[in-house]
């Protein structure tokens, strides 16, 4: 079994039920355990500004799944939740991405692990390290690169 860490996000209709829509297909596959879901975080678009805000979290799963097949089971994901490709890095109903896979590293035009830049983004910092207080990203504490981050624009939420 492998551990890895996902980041989903969703910034159209019920955010929410996007993203627990989401958890769902993710719990119901026989080859993932999901071990630990963070908190809700609403967050301000990064890349692309005007759009509406965002609602990411990060999860912590165990998987029989390989890299690219875990890759092609998040595609699926998105798909079924109706994600459309209109604008880059523009509004969807989903977004599921591997962020971490145990400490495999790959550069790759289909699959870059760890996530591209997530180190400076405190959308998937903050939630990451509310599971995850203890991992090491590229030879870094997260601890230390939570200190340096910027934690504007990011807030914890309660949907009861
Ligand atoms: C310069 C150039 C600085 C590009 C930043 C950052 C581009 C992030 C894309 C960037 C740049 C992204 C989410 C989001 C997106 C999300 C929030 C992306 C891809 N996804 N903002 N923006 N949450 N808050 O999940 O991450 S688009
Ligand atoms: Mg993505
Ligand atoms: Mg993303």
């Amino acid at each position: 079994m492998a551990k890895a860490y996902l980041g989903l996000g969703s910034n159209m209709g019920d955010k929410k039920k996007y993203l627990d829509d989401a958890m769902d297909f993710i719990e119901e596959h026989g080859g993932i355990k999901v071990n630990k879901v963070s908190s809700y975080y609403e967050t301000e678009p990064v890349g692309y500004e005007e759009q509406d805000l965002f609602l990411n979290i990060v999860a912590e799963i165990d998987t029989t799944l390989e890299p690219y097949d875990l890759l092609a089971y998040c595609n699926t994901i998105e798909e079924r939740l109706n994600r459309k490709r209109i604008i880059r890095w523009g509004p969807r109903t989903i977004d599921v991405d591997i962020l971490l896979y145990e400490n495999y590293t790959s550069v790759d035009d289909t699959l870059t692990i760890p996530h591209p830049r997530m180190l400076e983004r405190n959308f998937v910092m903050v939630p990451l390290y509310e599971i995850a207080d203890h991992i090491i990203i590229d030879g870094t504490k997260i601890h230390d690169i939570i200190n340096e981050l910027n934690k504007n624009g990011i807030r914890k939420v309660s949907h009861e």
